[in-house]
């Protein structure tokens, strides 16, 4: 059995149209922009935040998954009908993409960009248009939802069990990320105590030492290769 962690980033989106954070063409080109993302800059600038999540949200009907999206969803496919062992997606990304793909079960460490969450009940509703300053919970009434994502500052989603699936891993593979941002950043550590195989899908190195293999070159061109080589090589079609 070999149980499979995948940790995604903004890299593997990059092909699908959305900014990434920190690379080339960066999201975050202004300071202002990135402070808007923290829980003080986006209490200080609600109206301008609010503005931001509607921008990326109206976006995500603009743009289509990516063959390196699909490719995961058909490895783990292949990894539960073979019953090869346990497969997780853990994802940075906010986009809906990896669902749209196929993939069945995504950890949203960073929430979701069509979802809102109220401040007041804490319950969290599937969101797809603009979403107000003060716009009233479905549920509770109060003008307290906000866009469902997790600003710096702010405690992940799935921290807990994202680590303990980590610490099970035995194959650990990061695709588009950084590693800049923990506790994310730091799966890959939690994988490395089970003495798992950790590799990198990136345009270039990533600030973490902790991965083993490197495969150098555009996520649409690298993971469905490295797909086609996990299922091939158990001899049946992904
Ligand atoms: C937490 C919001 C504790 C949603 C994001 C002070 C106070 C509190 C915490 C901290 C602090 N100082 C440091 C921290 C920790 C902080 C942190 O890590 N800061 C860093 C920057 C130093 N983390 C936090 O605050 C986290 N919370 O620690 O809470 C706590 C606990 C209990 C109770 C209360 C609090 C929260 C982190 C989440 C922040 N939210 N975004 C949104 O708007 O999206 S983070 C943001 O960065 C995005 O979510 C993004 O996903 C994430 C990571 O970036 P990447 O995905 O890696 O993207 P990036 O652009 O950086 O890199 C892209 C990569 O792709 C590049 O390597 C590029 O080469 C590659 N690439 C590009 N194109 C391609 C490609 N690869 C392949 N193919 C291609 N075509």
């Amino acid at each position: 059995m070999t149980n499979i962690v995948i940790l995604t980033g903004a890299g593997i989106s990059a092909e699908s149209g959305i900014a990434t954070f920190r690379s080339s063409t960066p999201r975050w080109d202004d300071r202002a922009l990135e402070a808007l993302c923290s829980a003080e800059g986006f209490a200080a600038d609600r109206y301008k935040a609010h503005d931001l999540y509607d921008a990326r949200r109206a976006q995500l009907a603009q743009v289509e998954p990516n063959a390196a999206h699909l490719a995961l969803a058909r490895l783990e496919r292949h990894w539960q009908r073979e019953n090869r062992g346990e497969f997780t997606l853990i994802t940075q990304n906010i986009d809906n993409l990896h669902e749209r793909a196929g993939s069945r079960q995504v950890l949203h460490m960073h929430g979701e960009l069509d979802a809102a969450r109220c401040e007041s009940c804490h319950r969290s509703f599937p969101w797809s248009g603009s979403l107000a300053v003060r716009e009233d919970c479905p549920a509770c009434d109060e003008p307290a939802l906000r866009p469902d994502v997790v600003l710096f500052g702010e405690a992940p989603y799935h921290r807990q069990r994202s680590e303990e699936l980590s610490a099970r891993a035995n194959l650990f593979i990061a695709i588009g990320t950084s590693a800049t941002v923990h506790p994310a950043a730091g799966l890959v550590k939690h994988a490395r105590s089970n003495r798992a195989i950790t590799m990198e899908v990136n345009l270039r190195h990533s600030d973490s030492p902790d991965f083993r293999r490197f495969f150098e070159g555009p996520a649409t061109r690298e993971v469905p290769a490295l797909v086609d080589y996990l299922t091939i090589e158990s001899g049946a079609e992904g």
